[in-house]
């Protein structure tokens, strides 16, 4: 398998990179933790090494080094289409070579043999309610398939060792991605669409299948919308809450399906993958105030009584990102190109040229500036995905494409369990007074 014979030939130089640091350089210091990190969510402390994708906090997103930008130029096109094909991306993603198109195509195609979900997983997630969490119902889906899991069975078998885990996590993570499109739409339609589900066509791409699956295959346009969505969200490094997660379950040897499991659980949160939703709401409900596309006066009025409320601008800000986001330019290129008239994009672009005034104003906020999520709604309700409380479910589709390249790496290069250390108040205090 392709994704294999790549990283078996590279497994043993990132082993000895690895080996190499910590043997010669694993005294070297290159941060110290101040009290307000401990206290603050340990912003900013380096906590993990990222070569699949790195934040930098003012160009955005790198995979594998290469900007969105490059990314979007460089990776193979599905035919017929102007974005990347999602198989290339999990090929640069899970190396560091960029694919010809047809290794991208080799990639799809050991999607497509192992696309087949199992029956049980519908059965639990019909088992939920119609109004039910779609993240809950998307998270109990990928944990039931832990029952399947080859690195379990690789596990409990005597013969395999440690330094081929990798191999079943690898399998077990080209599994569950095959899947995901089917999972992901079987919630959408029978959330929305009274349970009408509709069968993979196998012929189709890995996004314009999910296209195809959810009712939106007549519109290839939307079909170029999910390669774009999928690669913008692909991955944020490695220490974002949910890649985080995911890693800190996988180490205890966990398998991908309860790792990733728990990563979906941390993406459902309203500070991190929930705020695509929240966004699209906070445009419409703006939109609607107004009646129509309001002016900058009005959306001046809205954002200040949203601040007043103690409630955040959702789209605007990020913890690591001191720029707008690229992603934010690359989904307003999109939109700008195909549907520059829509009254809610245009609402967003008119929010964009107030809101980070307003934030500059409160002294507090570090970055102004929009992130993806103040606009993925906006193109998604563009073509009658309105469902808001679905997004964050689009956005693990495609999460989970750097979360499992992640924890394969970590299983490769035999990464330990992770396991930091807490401190009572009481030592800090005298470590404090000691000092001072
Ligand atoms: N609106 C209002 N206040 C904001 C703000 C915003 N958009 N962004 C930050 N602030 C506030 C913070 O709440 C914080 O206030 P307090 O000191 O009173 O607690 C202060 O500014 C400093 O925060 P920060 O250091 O600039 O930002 P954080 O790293 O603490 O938080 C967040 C980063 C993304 C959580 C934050 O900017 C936010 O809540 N944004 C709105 C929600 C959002 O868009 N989330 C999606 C982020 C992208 C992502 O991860 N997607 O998955």
């Amino acid at each position: 398998m392709i994704l294999e014979d790549r990283i078996e030939a590279n497994v043993s130089v990132w082993r000895e990179r690895v080996a190499r640091m910590i043997k010669e350089y694993g005294d070297f210091v290159i941060s110290n933790v101040t009290v307000q990190q401990i206290y603050s969510g340990i912003r900013g402390v380096p906590i993990q090494v990222s070569d699949i994708s790195f934040v930098d906090p003012d160009h955005g997103i790198r995979y594998r080094d290469y900007s969105i930008n490059e990314i979007l130029k460089l990776l193979p096109k599905a035919p017929g289409s102007k974005y990347p094909m999602v198989g290339g991306l999990y090929y640069l993603l899970m190396d560091n070579e960029l694919p010809t198109l047809a290794k991208a195509k080799e990639v799809e195609e050991e999607w497509r043999k192992r696309a087949t979900v199992p029956d049980y997983v519908f059965k639990i997630i019909d088992a939920f309610p119609d109004d039910g969490s779609a993240m809950a119902m998307l998270s109990a889906g990928v944990m039931a398939m832990s029952c399947d899991s080859k690195f379990v069975e690789a596990y409990h078998d005597q013969t395999v060792g440690k330094n081929d885990y990798w191999k079943s996590t690898l399998d077990d993570s080209i599994d569950l991605t095959a899947r995901m499109p089917h999972i992901a739409a079987y919630i959408y339609n029978k959330k929305y669409r009274n349970n009408q589900q509709i069968d993979p066509d196998p012929k189709l791409d890995y996004a314009a299948n999910f296209a195809h699956m959810i009712g939106k295959g007549d519109d290839p346009l939307y079909s170029e919308l999910m390669r774009l969505f999928i690669l913008l969200h692909a991955d944020h490094e490695n220490a974002n809450v949910s890649a985080h997660t995911a890693h800190l379950v996988g180490s205890a040897l966990s398998d991908i399906y309860l790792s990733c499991s728990a990563g979906l659980n941390g993406l459902a949160g309203p500070l991190h993958g929930l705020a695509n939703q929240e966004c699209c709401n906070w445009l419409l409900d703006l939109y609607h105030f107004y009646q129509g596309i309001p002016s900058k006066e009005q959306i001046e009025e809205y954002a200040r009584k949203t601040l007043a409320d103690g409630k955040v601008i959702p789209g605007y800000g990020h913890a690591v990102l001191r720029c707008t986001d690229p992603r934010f330019t690359a989904e307003m290129e999109f939109a700008k190109a195909n549907f520059p008239e829509d009254e809610l994009f245009r609402t967003a672009m008119a929010v964009f040229e107030v809101v980070p005034g307003i934030l500059m104003e409160t002294g507090k906020v570090k970055n102004p500036w929009p992130n993806v999520d103040a606009l993925n709604g906006a193109l998604q309700y563009h073509f009658g995905v309105t469902e808001t409380d679905y997004y964050t479910v689009l956005f693990g589709l495609s999460r989970l494409l750097g979360i499992t390249s992640h924890v394969v790496f970590a299983r490769a290069v035999n990464k330990p369990i992770e396991r930091p250390k807490a401190m009572t108040t009481r030592m800090l205090e005298s470590m404090i007074s000691e000092q001072n």
